[in-house]
C-alpha cells in the first residue's frame, strides 16, 4: 500500500475502532492517543472555572438536518461564536431528518478528523451512542444541542428552554385558541426525535388537568421535518377528523407546512394552529389570519450557547457536572443543571403584536 493509502486506511480504522488501537496497528500515535482508562479519568476531572479559554480548536457542528432554516440559523450562531473565540468551525450533517445512519457516519467522520469538540442535534436518542462514546474516549468533548441523546453519551446538553415549559405552554396556547373544547392533533417531526417526543410527553401530562376535560388528542402524526410529507399529513388529519379544532406542531418545518395547507383551504382561521415556528416563516400566516400565536427561542442563541459550552468543556472550565458555572460571553453566566443540562431560557410567544420585532 502507498503511504497515503495506509494513512487513509488507518484514519478510517480510527473512526470505527478505538484510536489507540488504530494507532498501535498503524505504528504511530495521534494527538488523541488516549487509553480507555485515561478517557474515564478525564471524565472524573475537576472543573477549573478560572481556566483560560483555549484557542485554535476545531469545533464541528452536526445538526439533525442541514437544509433546515432552523439549523441554518442555529449553526450560524455557533459559527460566529467559535470564530470569535479564535477557533475553527465546520458543519457536517444529513439532508434528511430521518437519516440516523448518516448521522452516525458524520460522528465517525468528525472523530476521524480529530476535532476538539462536536455539537450534535440527535435524530434518535440511542442510535448515536456508540459513536459518541467513541468520540469521548478519544478526548473529544461532545455537546448535544436542540435534541439530546442519552446522558452518558455526551458531556452536556444545551436545551432550548425547559422541555416541560415548552410542552405545557403549547397545550395552553391551543386551549386558549379553541376555548378549551374539541378534538386536536399533533403534527410532529421524526418519530424518534428526542426533543419532540419529550415535549409531547409533557403535552399529554398537561392534558390530565381537569380544565382540559373537553379537549381530546386524537392523533400524533409525523411529518419527518419534510415539508411535503408534513403538508400531506395535515391534509390527511383533516380528512380523517373533520371535526378537528386544532393542531399543535412542535417543529418549525411542520408548523410552516401545516400553515401553508390551512391557509389555502376552507379551514383557514377555523382550525387553529400553534406550536414552534420561526417568525420569518410564520409572519405571513399570522398576518393573513391562519395562525394566532406560536412560540420559539432564538435558534442562533442556541447555537452560540452550544459553541461556548463546547469551548468551555475543552478548556476545562466545566466538565458537565451539575452545579458547575461558566460565563458564555455576552450571554452571561450559566449553571449546569441536573443530568448535564444547560437551558437557554424561556421561549418567546409570537403574535400579530410582536412578530415584526423579530428577524430569524
Ligand atoms: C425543527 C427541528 C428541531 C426543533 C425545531 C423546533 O426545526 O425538529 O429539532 O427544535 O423544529
Amino acid at each position: 500500500m502507498r503511504k497515503s493509502s495506509v494513512r487513509r486506511a488507518c484514519a478510517a480504522l480510527a473512526a470505527v475502532t478505538s484510536l489507540t488501537l488504530a494507532a498501535t496497528a498503524c505504528g504511530g500515535t495521534t494527538k488523541k492517543d488516549v487509553s480507555e482508562e485515561n478517557a474515564s479519568a478525564a471524565s472524573d476531572a475537576k472543573a477549573n472555572p478560572d481556566a483560560e479559554l483555549k484557542k485554535g480548536l476545531t469545533v464541528g457542528f452536526l445538526p439533525k438536518q442541514v437544509n433546515n432554516p432552523y439549523f441554518t440559523s442555529a449553526d450560524k450562531g455557533g459559527e460566529a461564536a467559535v470564530k470569535e473565540l479564535g477557533s475553527s468551525y465546520k458543519e457536517v450533517g444529513p439532508s434528511s431528518a430521518t437519516d440516523t445512519a448518516g448521522q452516525v457516519n458524520y460522528v465517525n467522520t468528525l472523530t476521524q478528523q480529530q476535532v476538539d469538540a462536536m455539537a450534535v442535534s440527535a435524530q434518535d436518542p440511542g442510535a448515536l451512542c456508540t459513536a459518541l462514546k467513541q468520540a469521548m474516549k478519544n478526548d473529544i468533548k461532545v455537546v448535544t444541542y436542540d435534541s439530546d441523546t442519552k446522558t452518558d453519551c455526551r458531556n452536556a446538553f444545551v436545551s432550548q428552554a425547559g422541555a416541560e415549559d415548552l410542552g405545557r405552554t403549547e397545550v395552553q396556547l391551543l386551549a386558549e385558541q379553541i376555548g378549551y373544547k374539541g378534538e386536536f392533533a399533533i403534527l410532529s417531526a421524526a418519530q424518534t426525535a428526542t426533543n419532540q417526543n419529550t415535549w409531547i410527553d409533557f403535552m399529554k401530562d398537561e392534558l390530565k388537568d381537569p380544565k382540559y376535560k373537553d379537549m381530546k388528542l386524537v392523533k400524533v402524526a409525523y411529518g419527518d421535518d419534510d415539508a411535503q410529507k408534513s403538508f400531506q399529513q395535515t391534509q390527511g388529519l383533516l380528512q380523517e377528523y373533520p371535526d378537528l379544532k386544532g393542531i399543535i406542531s412542535p417543529t418549525t418545518v411542520g408548523i410552516k407546512a401545516a400553515a401553508q395547507y390551512l391557509s389555502g383551504s376552507k379551514y383557514k382561521g377555523k382550525v387553529k394552529l400553534t406550536g414552534l415556528g420561526t417568525p420569518n416563516d410564520m409572519r405571513k400566516y399570522i398576518k393573513n389570519g391562519t395562525v394566532d400565536a406560536f412560540e420559539l427561542w432564538d435558534p442562533a442563541k442556541l447555537g452560540e450557547l452550544a459553541a461556548r459550552t463546547a469551548v468551555a468543556l475543552v478548556s476545562g472550565q466545566i466538565t458537565g457536572k451539575e452545579g458547575e458555572t461558566f460565563t458564555a460571553g455576552d450571554m452571561g453566566e450559566y449553571t449546569i443543571g441536573k443530568d448535564g443540562v444547560i437551558s437557554l431560557g424561556k421561549p418567546t410567544v409570537f403574535d400579530e403584536k410582536n412578530i415584526d420585532q423579530f428577524d430569524f
